[in-house]
């Protein structure tokens, strides 16, 4: 087995706020990520690569050994289940709450309560404990228009200021989890290249604190 890290990330915020502490590792992008089209970037280092992917789509990489590490929200990785991955440093970005959301003033629902989101699985349970029957709506995105259009009652999704909800009249409701970034690692990279991953980590870890 060769001795490179492949490290999986989403660009947007956590691209963003990940790149400080991989610099604090030695790992710094040499292609601008802003104008470059590539999907594999390389980084000053020879043997270290960073793919960009959807959120969503990091730990599945990660998960069949496309990547040896990926970043990626606690909403990603709750949603996605944690099979074949190791989940060892909370990097404490791109924090935010899940949630659920709805019109201020909403009347109590008769009957199943219509919930729209693109996390089915965390939705599911969630009501599933409170004991409360649901019909859950997989969308990809926007949920925040499926209440104003009649699709559902109300949401599920990550809220950080609020805002977009309040543009949209509707307001956070329940709280189902805070949110931040984790590493995660591929069970079989943590096993066969453990000393070159545990640095890593360690590294990460490190500037975490700072
Ligand atoms: O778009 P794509 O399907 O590729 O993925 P994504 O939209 O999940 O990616 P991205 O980059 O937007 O988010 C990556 C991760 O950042 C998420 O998985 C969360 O863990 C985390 N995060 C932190 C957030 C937010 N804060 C956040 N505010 N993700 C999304 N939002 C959305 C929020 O839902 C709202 O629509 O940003 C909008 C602004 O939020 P407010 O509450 O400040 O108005
Ligand atoms: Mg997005």
């Amino acid at each position: 087995m060769n001795n490179n890290l492949t490290i999986a990330l989403s660009k947007g915020r956590i691209f963003k706020e990940t790149l400080p502490l991989l610099k604090h590792a030695g790992i710094e992008p040499v292609d601008d990520l802003d104008t470059t089209r590539k999907l594999i970037l390389d980084t000053n280092r020879d043997d270290v690569k960073l793919v960009i992917i959807r959120a969503s789509d990091v730990p599945t990489y990660v998960q069949y050994g496309a990547a040896d590490l990926g970043i990626a929200g606690k909403d990603v990785l709750m949603e996605h289940g944690g099979e074949g991955i190791y989940e060892p440093l909370d990097l404490n970005i791109a924090r935010c709450k899940l949630m659920t959301a709805g019109f201020k003033n909403a009347e109590p629902i008769k009957g199943r309560l219509r919930v729209a989101t693109k996390f089915v699985n965390c939705a599911r349970h969630f009501f599933a404990e409170k004991g409360q029957q649901v019909e859950v709506i997989k969308l990809y995105g926007s949920m925040e228009l499926a209440p104003i259009v009649g699709l559902a009652d109300c949401i599920v999704d990550v809220v950080d200021t609020g805002n977009t909800l309040r543009a949209n009249g509707l307001e956070p409701k329940e709280h189902i989890a805070d949110i931040s970034s984790r590493l995660i690692v591929n069970r079989a990279s943590m096993k066969m290249k453990h000393e070159r991953v545990k640095q890593f980590i360690d590294l990460m870890a490190e500037a975490v604190e700072k």
